[in-house]
């Protein structure tokens, strides 16, 4: 017998789909469960457009979790035609999906996610999020009983991802799905995003979280520049919005706005990446980008 092959460690691979409809907290409890933020958050939904994969190597298991965009209905514009697109697909291929809802209440969105989730063929774990928002505790105990009326769930586990509230125990439960196989990718890798896409999301992420309402679904963020020098990034970003009017609340008040927009993003980006970085921000108008099938794919949006 080759004695190489008898002691070889037997290792893990696996992949998580988290789905839901917008606003649950998917993007939170990825990031929280990778300890790393990867995949922009903010109270507006529609935050997430891709599917971004956090990669967690603790010794021989490798968990892929796949964040994706929340699936709703609505609006029928290309993009939000290629998010559900981008949502549903995380569906297939995956060895758990973690089904991600607000413990406040269940939507009519909700219904739409569960009819796509029972013909997944692999385990369904309801993940009921933010618990810590639940004024009464006695409350969620008959909720839980009520989610769980809706399908055979495989588990039904109550979290808080803001709070870091039973993420442990989410964690053990998603492992425990994990199959044999070969590690897909290397220990130290943390992301299939580029650090190009990864800065892009941060400023699109300081946009939405500084502006009101309307703007944050009509924006798209283009990196023109990308450069190493010395021990400085220089990065370029366009911020591409559907009309003039935005692009004054972009810009602000003699510039107030576009520079406190900066200064976020660059300090995100400068811990993202481990080093300094040097950022400039343009806005221009692209009418019609959203609903724009060829526009789309130039900015990146553009299935695998
Ligand atoms: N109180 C509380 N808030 C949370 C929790 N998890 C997420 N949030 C908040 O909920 C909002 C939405 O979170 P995201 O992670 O962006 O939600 P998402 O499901 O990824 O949203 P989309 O990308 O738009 O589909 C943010 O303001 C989060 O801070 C939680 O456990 N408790
Ligand atoms: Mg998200």
């Amino acid at each position: 017998m080759d004695h190489e092959e008898e002691y070889q460690e037997i290792t893990h691979c696996g992949f998580v789909a988290i789905v839901g409809r917008p606003n649950v907290g998917k993007s939170t409890l990825m990031n929280h469960i990778l300890g790393q933020k990867l995949s922009i958050t903010s109270r507006k939904p529609q935050t997430t457009r891709d599917q971004i994969l956090g990669v967690q190597t603790k010794g021989h298991i490798q968990t892929v979790y796949v964040d994706t965009p929340g699936l709703h209905k609505g609006q029928d514009k290309a993009i939000n035609r290629y998010m559900n697109r981008t949502a549903s697909s995380a569906l297939k291929d995956v060895d758990v999906v973690l089904f991600v809802i607000d413990a406040e209440r269940w939507t009519e969105e909700d219904d739409n996610v569960l009819a796509k989730v029972r013909y997944a063929d692999c385990p369904v774990v309801l993940v009921v999020n933010k618990v810590d928002q639940l004024d009464d505790k006695e409350e969620l105990l008959p909720k839980l009983a009520a989610f769980s009326e809706k399908m055979t769930f495989s588990q039904i586990i109550p979290i808080s991802a803001l709070r870091n509230k039973n993420l442990d125990r989410l964690e053990s439960l998603v492992e425990s799905y994990i199959p044999e196989g070969e590690q897909y990718y290397p220990e130290d890798q943390i992301t299939n995003r580029s650090s190009r896409f990864l800065a892009s999301e941060i400023v699109r992420e300081k946009i939405t979280r500084q502006l009101g309402q309307e703007v944050p679904y009509e924006v798209a963020v283009q990196i023109e520049e990308f450069v190493f020098e010395g021990a400085t990034i220089h990065i370029s970003a366009l911020i591409l919005v559907e009309r003039d009017g935005q692009k004054r609340i972009i810009i602000g008040d003699k510039g107030a706005k576009i520079k406190l927009i900066g200064k976020e993003a660059r300090i995100d980006m400068e811990n993202l990446f481990q080093q300094k970085v040097m950022l400039n921000l343009w806005v221009k108008v692209r009418s019609g980008w959203s609903d724009d099938e060829r526009a789309l794919a130039s900015l990146g949006y553009q299935d695998d």
